[in-house]
């Protein structure tokens, strides 16, 4: 990357930025995990939701005004927002707002992920950003904003898409794109049959994040000449970028850590067996992605909560934790709990064994449990005796089992809906 990167004037060009983190999407692929919550709502890593990740990076790139857009079963995730982002309203003039589908345009919902923007765009005038970052808010990974705004300016572009470079076998689920030796944009296909390899690198495509930097200007004129367009479906990856290429200045920002030059970490944690190796990854001694790392915190909702507590329950029963991550408020009472990462209030009573799992909050494990390659949705409660992951067709008959063999488990599924819901409110 032939960027000088001068602190002070990034800083400056973050300043004038706004940031929308698209959260409203339906995303259907982690199955029951997203029956009640938008995909961003979604517990991630002990104790976060993965929109906090783009939340997080906003706020440590010194992007401190960002809208949330939120439209499908938005309640969890508007809790969390509140809960986590809603006292944010200092001095300086940062925000989290949330702008949810409000029908303030038409009798329409929101349309396309362009058409989110559109109709929230008065809002977006009045905040007065000379550039506006457009961030997919279902994504786990750390990324400094700044260098890619900074890159745009560089460029002169008037819209930058950032980019990772991933195997073409998986690029059909992307917008994938060619670039000239400019790393100008020269083409653009949301999720295309036969993904062009990048050339030169046989079996590698370049793969668009869905994180854009607009000039506000430009991004005004072009979402209103979208909206008055009758054949479009108001998307940006489908026909905004598509349109924009050939009159104008669309620039890919490639997302590497500038001291290694590698490319981070970044996931999209769209299916169970994505979301359960995630979650597991997190357990490694030296995983690549650190929550640990002060420089960068992952900021989210401090509940008040005790701290986790391991009980002795009779002479060999001691609850123990091993190769795990227990979040506040659990208690493993005589039982044992082996390279699994429990969410906050977890209660696991003796006799039990969990294995490769994740329990999500409030997941209530009776005695004489065993539970293998797992992922428990919250208020779960696991009646004495019951065994999951260890027979593949019982499961199959209960649960789901995905194809990599992880065992999703919900309230419904156990048939205690209703408890649940009461629990909840
Ligand atoms: P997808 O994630 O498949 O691909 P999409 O479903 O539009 O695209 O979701 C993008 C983001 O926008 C998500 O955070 C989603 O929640 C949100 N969203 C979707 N529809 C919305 C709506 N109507 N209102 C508000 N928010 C909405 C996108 C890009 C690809 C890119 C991948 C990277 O389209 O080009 O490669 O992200 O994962
Ligand atoms: P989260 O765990 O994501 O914070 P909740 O578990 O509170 O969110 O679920 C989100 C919403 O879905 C809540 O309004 C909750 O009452 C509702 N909900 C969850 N399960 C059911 C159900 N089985 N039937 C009806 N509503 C449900």
């Amino acid at each position: 990357m032939d960027l000088v990167i001068n602190p002070r004037y990034v800083s400056r060009l973050t300043r004038d930025t706004l940031a929308l983190i698209l959260a409203g999407g339906s995303g259907g692929r982690l199955q029951d995990l997203v029956r009640w919550r938008a995909k961003p709502g979604v517990y991630f890593g002990g104790k976060f939701r993965i929109i906090d990740f783009p939340l997080s990076n906003c706020m440590n790139s010194g992007i401190r005004r960002v809208c949330v857009l939120t439209q499908y079963k938005s309640y969890s995730l508007i809790r969390h927002l509140v809960n986590a982002w809603g006292s944010l309203k200092g001095d300086l003039g940062e925000f989290v707002e949330i702008l949810p589908a409000s029908q303030r345009y038409s009798k329409e919902w929101y349309a396309g992920t362009a058409d989110a923007v559109y109709q929230n765009l008065d809002i977006i005038r009045n905040h007065k950003p000379r550039f506006v970052l457009v961030l997919a808010g279902d994504h786990v990974y750390k990324m400094d904003y700044g260098p890619m705004i900074a890159y745009h300016v560089e460029k002169g572009a008037d819209m930058t898409v950032a980019c990772i470079e991933v195997p073409c076998e998986e690029a059909r689920a992307f917008g994938v794109m060619s670039v000239d030796a400019d790393n100008r944009v020269t083409s653009f296909t949301e999720k295309p049959e036969q993904p062009e390899c990048i050339p030169g690198r046989p079996g590698v495509a370049l793969a668009s994040m869905g994180n854009y930097v607009f000039n506000t200007e430009f991004l005004f004129e072009h979402l209103i000449r979208d909206a008055d367009n009758p054949e479009s479906k108001h998307d940006f990856s489908i026909d905004v970028i598509p349109s924009l290429l050939a009159e104008h200045r669309v620039h890919a920002y490639p997302f590497r850590d500038p001291s290694t030059g590698r490319q981070p970490y970044w996931r999209d944690v769209g299916t169970v067996d994505a979301f359960w190796e995630a979650n597991m990854e997190l357990l490694e001694t030296h995983p690549v992605l650190d929550i640990y790392d002060e420089e960068w915190p992952i900021l989210t909702h401090q509940a008040q909560l005790p701290p986790a507590k391991f009980l002795f329950h009779e002479p060999g029963r001691t609850g123990v934790a091993i190769r795990s991550m227990v979040s506040g408020g659990c208690v493993i009472s005589g039982s044992e709990v082996l390279h699994s990462l429990l969410f906050s209030k977890v209660y696991v009573h003796s006799y039990s064994r969990i294995e490769d799992s994740v329990l999500l909050p409030g997941v209530d494990v009776a005695r004489h449990c065993r539970i293998r390659k797992a992922v428990v949705d919250r208020g779960c409660r696991i009646p004495t005796g019951m065994e999951i992951g260890f027979d593949a067709e019982a499961d199959r008959r209960r649960f789901i089992v995905s194809p990599k063999g992880v065992v999703l488990v919900t309230p419904e599924m156990l048939g205690q809906a209703l408890h649940y819901v009461r629990a909840e409110d």
